[in-house]
Order: C-alpha cells, then sequence, then structure tokens
C-alpha cells in the first residue's frame, strides 16, 4: 500500500519533468504512461489488491494520477507541433508570408488632390454641390440663354419625372449656390463628377472630372486670374513650363480665355499630343459675366470676379501620357495598379 503511494509520485514527478524535443518522444511517452500496457493502466490494475475500507480513497487517487498523464500529454502535443513543422524539410518557415494586395488611389483621385492642395495653398476653400441640379443652378443663373445648344436633350441628361431635374454638366452650379448665400469675398475650388450625354470614346464619356474655381472681391482683375493661373502651371508641371491665353467665349465669363501649356512631351518643338504645334490647351477662364452676379444676388459695380474650370481627366491624361480616357472608369487592375503615390 505504502509502495504504491510512493510509485505513484515518483511516476508523477517523472511525468511533471519530461520534455520532448519531438513528436516521436510525445509518442513514447503516450505508450510508457497511457498506453494499453501503460503505468496509468498498471497502477490501476493494482486496484484489486487494495482492502475494501481503501478502495474509494484509492480510487480517487488513481484517477488523479490518469488525469495528471493526459494533461501532460496533450500539453507536450501542444508545444511540440511547430517544433515538428519547423523538422519537415518541405516547409520553409523562414520564407516570406504571401503579399496581401495593397490598393492605390485612383489616378483621378491623385492628380485632383494635388490640384486642390495647390490651390488650397492660395487660400481657396473647397466646396461642394449635388450632382442631381435643377435648371436654375446648372444654367439660367450662370447666363445660359434659353435656346443654347448646352441645354439639348443631346448635351444634357434631364431626369424623366421632372424635367427641371438634371446632371449637372459642370461644378459652376456648385458655385452658383455659394455665389447666392452672399459671403463674400469668395474664393473656393469647386471639385467633382459631371455628366454629359456623348457617345463614349477614346477622346469622350458620358461623365468625367472638373475643377472650377472662383475668386469674388473688390477689384478683382484680369492680372490676378493670371497670376494665380501661372502658380497653378508652375505648381503642377514644373518651373520650366511656358503658358499663353487665346481669347475665348463663355457664357458665365467676359472677356474669356483659354489658356495654352507648352507641351509636355516634346517641349514645344512638335509631337503628335500637340498635333505640332507645341501647345496643349489645359483650362478654360475669364472674368465673372455682371449678369450672373446680379443672379444671384451680388451688387456687379461693387465686386468683380475670375472663375476658371479645368478637366481632370484631361490633365491626367497629359501628366501619365494616358490616350484613352476609357481606361479611368474600366477599373482594370493592371492600369490602376501602376499609379502609386503619398498624395
Ligand atoms: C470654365 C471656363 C470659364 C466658370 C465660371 C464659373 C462661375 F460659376 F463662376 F460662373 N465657374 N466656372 C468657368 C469659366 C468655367 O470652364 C471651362
Amino acid at each position: 500500500m505504502e509502495t504504491l503511494l510512493q510509485q505513484i509520485e515518483k511516476y508523477k514527478t517523472e511525468i511533471k519533468d519530461f520534455v520532448a524535443q519531438k513528436s516521436d518522444e510525445v509518442e513514447s511517452f503516450r505508450i510508457k504512461y497511457l498506453g494499453t500496457k501503460g503505468l496509468v493502466k498498471e497502477v490501476m490494475g493494482e486496484m484489486k489488491n487494495v482492502a475494501a475500507d481503501k478502495k474509494r480513497e484509492f480510487g480517487q487517487l488513481l484517477n488523479e494520477f490518469k488525469l495528471f498523464a493526459e494533461a501532460k500529454y496533450d500539453e507536450l502535443k501542444a508545444t511540440t507541433g511547430n517544433e515538428q513543422l519547423a523538422m519537415d524539410s518541405s516547409i520553409d518557415l523562414s520564407l516570406p508570408a504571401d503579399p496581401l494586395p495593397l490598393g492605390s488611389r485612383h489616378p483621378i483621385s491623385l492628380v485632383r488632390n494635388q490640384i486642390v492642395s495647390i490651390f488650397q495653398r492660395l487660400g481657396f476653400a473647397v466646396a461642394e454641390g449635388p450632382e442631381i441640379e435643377d435648371d436654375w443652378h446648372n444654367f439660367t443663373a450662370l447666363n445660359l440663354p434659353e435656346n443654347h445648344p448646352a441645354r439639348d436633350m443631346q448635351d444634357t441628361f434631364y431626369i424623366s419625372q421632372n424635367p427641371d431635374w438634371l446632371l449637372r454638366t459642370h461644378t459652376s452650379s456648385v458655385q452658383v449656390r455659394e455665389m447666392e448665400k452672399g459671403n463674400l469675398p469668395i474664393r473656393i475650388i469647386c471639385p467633382g463628377r459631371v455628366y454629359r450625354n456623348e457617345t463614349i470614346s477614346a477622346r469622350a464619356h458620358c461623365f468625367f472630372h472638373q475643377v472650377e474655381g472662383l475668386y469674388i472681391a473688390e477689384n478683382v482683375s484680369f492680372a490676378d486670374l493670371k497670376q494665380t493661373l501661372y502658380f497653378f502651371v508652375q505648381e503642377m508641371f514644373g518651373k520650366d513650363v511656358k503658358v499663353r491665353f487665346r481669347p475665348s467665349y463663355f457664357p458665365f465669363t467676359e472677356p474669356s480665355a483659354e489658356m495654352d501649356i507648352s507641351c509636355l512631351i516634346c517641349g514645344g518643338s512638335g509631337c503628335n499630343v500637340c498635333k505640332k504645334t507645341g501647345w496643349v490647351e489645359i483650362l478654360g477662364c475669364g472674368m465673372v459675366h455682371p449678369n450672373l452676379l446680379e443672379n444671384c444676388g451680388i451688387d456687379s459695380t461693387k465686386y468683380t470676379g475670375f472663375a476658371f474650370g479645368m478637366g481632370v481627366e484631361r490633365i491626367t491624361m497629359l501628366k501619365y501620357q494616358i490616350k484613352d480616357l476609357r481606361l479611368f472608369s474600366e477599373n482594370d487592375v493592371r492600369f490602376l495598379k501602376q499609379f502609386t503615390s503619398a498624395i
């Protein structure tokens, strides 16, 4: 009796101190203690020699011993598993993990952010507005006459339930909303998506992105407009780029102009991007028409302003030499993953 107790204590110490490096050592442990001819079974067999009044107490002790050995076995199995993997020569644990695919910003977002941040440094604030607009904010307030071709179904997407509603054709509608608020001076930049009913091709799409700017205060001049846009171009395309203004026409500005920059591809000597002219058009601009100021409740004898608008796709195509507009909306990852940037 006494010796059996001592025997169990000895086994327990052995079990406690047992260490395994490999899984075959864990298996040896199982066979030695928990196997059909193992030590646990052996001491259990001693029960028949125990006096009847001690059986209950002894049974508990034996059961504890069995659980003790099983718990150690479970622990050994759990802790030697990884070492076993490392032993297996077909698995190299020093290899790097499979890379997780990492997204990148869309080129239109990259260039839009860059444009916006240049104007923010000049004190312009970002303003946004709805993509579904009414006729007043998109056309009438902007001095577009009733019979202007831009209002045609051919060019504008109208909402079929309400002929007064449409998808905005430019972000000038956001600027009208800001002018109507009447908090002068106004110095805003309006980035956003616009819609035109065009047949989709390499050079046209039914939606694209604009950034439009507006500055209204006392004594704003065309010289201010030129200097602002010159700063923008130098920041966007580098200090060497040249600019020129050509007279143009927009219903919302008078006088109006289009601005060209010297061709980024050939530097002005002539290539097919600039159609051998050495110049590429990048934006339209002008002094805000007095009718427009009055339409929005601004005194045109006290205030003047300039406005400009540019297409983000056009600038992105120039910057990255992209030849087909459709690439921007197809979401082909082979195209998209080429644009990585901190911005
Ligand atoms: C352009 C060209 C010229 C323009 C005008 C306005 C507003 F709302 F103030 F009247 N915003 N943007 C403008 C002027 C846009 O895009 C080619």
